[in-house]
């Protein structure tokens, strides 16, 4: 629960957030003066060429003839992702509850009071882009069009209570309403279909549709089928990281942010962030919908930061750290649908770029139309592929894998089998690489090389997996065993580039050199210790002082890195309050009042990175271990894998580490239903900071090794099938195998 005790007054870092993966708002909570800023995803101008830019839908204010308001209190509940607002005034209670509803495609506002009579005041709609207001049967109707001709319309419906409702120019009045619901649906005409022109059917009829729809069902009703949807996605996972003291946890969420950057420990605070990010991904990127982009869907006016864009060269990627470990996958579904979405354009626009290639890839700056601008970042499309091929590592979906993910991931593959060059050491290296954003083009650069070996990598799983295309299997596998991997420099460094000149005094925000530990599985502790002690040498001289979501991608890194102290000072580091909303991209990340990531400004990969980062310090899957008879079926050297009648086992598995970097901040406490790789949900319970209990369940994966600090064992589950085990059985059968 987030609650406060005054209105907001600022947009970015005081105003709620509520969505429904589509529609967004922003709710200040004004006793005279309510405003609930609106958005919906798609509305976007630019085209395949122009990037454009997302913009604000409108704004909703409604002005109260309120007295002076006490026992004022905003919150946000999180486990029914519903706002509301309380005070007295004049002797009235009043109370308002706002929820955004992904089954009804609508946003709905109750504005109640404890007195007939009680609500007076003016209802106005401001579209953003100065459409005009039609009023008509209680009901607000904006509808316009942008200058690339994406067509738009927002429909407001007024369902009072008593007293009465009436038009006045181009607003609503209320006389004396005992209580209102606003229900409130927007869309355009955006189709995800460049085939199509981008354009669908004028939105007209899917509004009215919706609200026509919600408007027969009583405020309690339209509760009811928005929690059924929501609440079961959001409980999935349960997370308990320690006990705060009482007088820090019932204090206003800004009071104990601020008690919070004193230093007063809050595990329970810690926990309520890892529960933003899991409400946010599901507030702004449902089925249907678009990515979350920059700020999710929550974009306040026509000219936000960075467009409110899909930024690829971490950004967009970060929001989607933590979905398939929160349990979230279908919430990745956005993500894959756009990118499926933007081939076509994309491999023309590459072509323009690089005239002898197939595949496609992207720039920096990219929007819904497949237009993307700024500078070229080769690696985009690839690093999309890893994203691509976690929801198949976690959900063992066969049939995602071969119908929408390796179509994809096998032409960005062929971007870069007619991209690489081979350099005079007889390495393949990228020609014009990159380190975002962060120095010159040049051959061979470690974010290039890292990413292009973690595409070529997942795609030899996926043919394996799939089990087709095996000469091209073989040509990847030989492609990827060529590839410069990144050296370590004479400062012990992890090379950003591939030349050594590394400064040890550079604290660049981007770590795009460290891909390889994570997102990426390249460099990990156990298989590459040099490597994962140069990746160690290049963070810490990086520092810890950064813009919002590099403190979360260093946060991410420790945990990697098995760090957990280091992981947990980053974590504080990362909840610390700001108030600073001018752009900084060197230092002073935090988060503002409202939880929302400070970069500054406000942009929500934080949020999301620092869930995963959460998550990655309890459970971490990435490890791999081959089981079967020695040399069988092993594909490390790119042979098939084999799987021979009555051996199952034999081939690539995924070690599911329990607790692997657990701070001494978060003692004792619990964990249930993250997901491992694999096709496995985990629960976890520590106590006095060691593991006491751990139960594993099959969603459809058979095979794999647990491991908790030294000890291993190998486990073979049903799908569907669970098991429990305490520390002291996980110990005795570690021993048992390893007599
Ligand atoms: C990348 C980052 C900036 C900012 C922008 C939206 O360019 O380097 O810090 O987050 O994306």
């Amino acid at each position: 629960m987030l609650f406060y005790t005054e209105p907001a007054t600022e947009w970015q870092s005081q105003a709620l957030p509520i969505g429904n993966g589509t529609l967004g708002a922003m709710i200040f909570g004004g006793v005279q003066h309510e405003h609930i800023q609106i958005n919906v995803d798609s509305l976007w101008t630019g085209d395949e060429h122009d990037t454009g830019c997302s913009q604000n839908l409108g704004d909703i204010t409604i002005d109260f003839n309120h007295g002076t308001a006490s026992a004022y209190r905003r919150q946000l509940d999180l486990s029914t992702a519903l706002h509301t607002v309380t005070y007295a005034a004049d002797g009235i209670r009043y109370r308002r509850d706002g929820f955004a509803s992904y089954p009804g495609r609508v946003l709905v506002f109750r504005f109640d009071a404890d007195r007939s009579g009680a609500y007076s005041g003016d209802i106005h709609f401001a579209d953003g882009h100065q459409a005009p207001n039609s009023l008509a049967n209680d009901a607000i109707t904006s509808a316009g069009a942008l200058g690339n001709g994406l067509k738009y319309e927002t429909q407001i419906r007024i369902l009072a209570t008593g007293g009465a409702v009436s038009a006045a120019g181009d607003h609503y009045h209320l006389d004396h309403v005992d209580s209102f619901l606003l229900i409130v649906a927007a869309g355009t005409n955006f189709l995800a279909d460049s085939s199509k022109g981008w354009r669908g059917p004028d939105p007209h009829a899917a509004v009215t549709t919706a609200i026509d729809a919600a408007a027969k069902l009583s405020f309690d009703a339209l509760k009811k089928a928005q929690e059924n949807d929501y609440c079961p996605l959001f409980r999935r996972v349960d997370i308990h990281l320690g006990e705060t003291a009482r007088a820090q946890a019932s204090l206003p969420t800004d009071q104990r942010l601020a008690k919070y950057a004193e230093g007063v420990a809050d595990p329970e605070l810690e926990a309520l962030s890892f529960d933003y990010g899991r409400y946010l991904l599901l507030s702004s990127s449902r089925p249907g919908g678009l990515p979350a982009n920059l700020q999710g869907i929550w974009i306040e006016n026509n000219d936000p930061p960075w467009r409110g864009d899909f930024h690829s060269d971490i950004n967009v990627q970060m929001n989607y750290w933590p979905s398939e470990v929160t349990n979230l996958s279908e919430c990745d579904l956005p993500f894959i649908d756009y990118v499926n979405s933007i081939r076509a354009v994309r491999a023309e626009a590459t072509r323009g770029k690089w005239s002898n290639v197939r595949g496609w890839t992207v720039c920096c700056e990219n929007n819904p139309f497949g237009g993307s601008g700024w500078l070229w970042n080769a690696p985009g499309s690839a690093w999309y592929c890893q994203q691509l091929w976690q929801h198949y590592a976690y959900t063992q979906d066969k049939t995602y894998l071969q119908g929408v993910a390796y179509p994809i991931m096998k032409e960005v593959c062929e971007f870069w089998q007619d991209h690489l060059v081979t350099n005079s050491a007889g390495r393949l290296v990228t020609p014009d690489g990159w380190s975002p954003e962060h120095g010159d083009f040049e051959v061979g650069v470690s974010y290039d090389q890292e990413i292009v070996w973690d595409l070529f990598n997942n795609t030899i799983d996926a043919v394996n997996a799939l089990g087709i295309d095996a000469a091209f299997r073989d040509t990847l596998v030989a492609l990827r065993d060529k590839l410069l991997v990144p050296g370590i420099g004479k400062w012990g460094q992890l090379m950003e580039w591939a030349e050594d000149k590394d400064d040890p005094n550079d604290h660049h925000r981007h770590v795009s050199h460290l891909y390889a530990v994570y997102p990426g599985d390249q460099i990990t502790v156990d298989k590459t210790p040099e490597l994962a002690k140069a990746a160690d040498v290049s963070l810490t001289h990086r520092g810890d002082d950064t813009t919002g979501w590099a403190i979360v991608w260093r946060l991410c890194l420790w945990a990697r890195l098995r760090d957990a102290e280091h992981a947990h000072k980053l974590l504080r580091d990362y909840l610390h309050v700001t108030t600073d909303t001018n752009i900084n991209y060197d230092t002073g990340g935090g988060i503002y009042q409202n939880m929302l990531c400070a970069c500054p400004p406000f942009q929500i990969d934080g949020n999301f990175g620092s869930t995963a980062g959460i998550a990655e310090m309890l459970l971490q899957s990435h490890e791999t271990y081959y089981a079967g008879a020695e040399g069988e079926g092993r594909e490390e050297d790119g042979r098939r894998e084999e799987r021979k009648e009555g051996s199952e086992d034999v081939g690539k598995h995924y070690i599911i580490d329990l607790l692997p970097a657990l701070p001494s901040a978060w003692p004792s406490g619990s964990v249930s239903g993250l997901c491992a790789r694999g096709a496995f949900t985990v629960d976890i319970a520590w106590r006095a900071g060691k593991l006491t209990k751990a139960t594993l369940i099959s969603t459809g994966g058979t095979t794999c090794r647990v491991r908790y600090q030294s000890h291993t064992v190998d486990v073979r589950l049903a799908p569907g099938q669970s098991r429990e085990f305490s520390v002291d059985e996980l110990t005795k059968e570690f021993a048992r195998a390893h007599r």
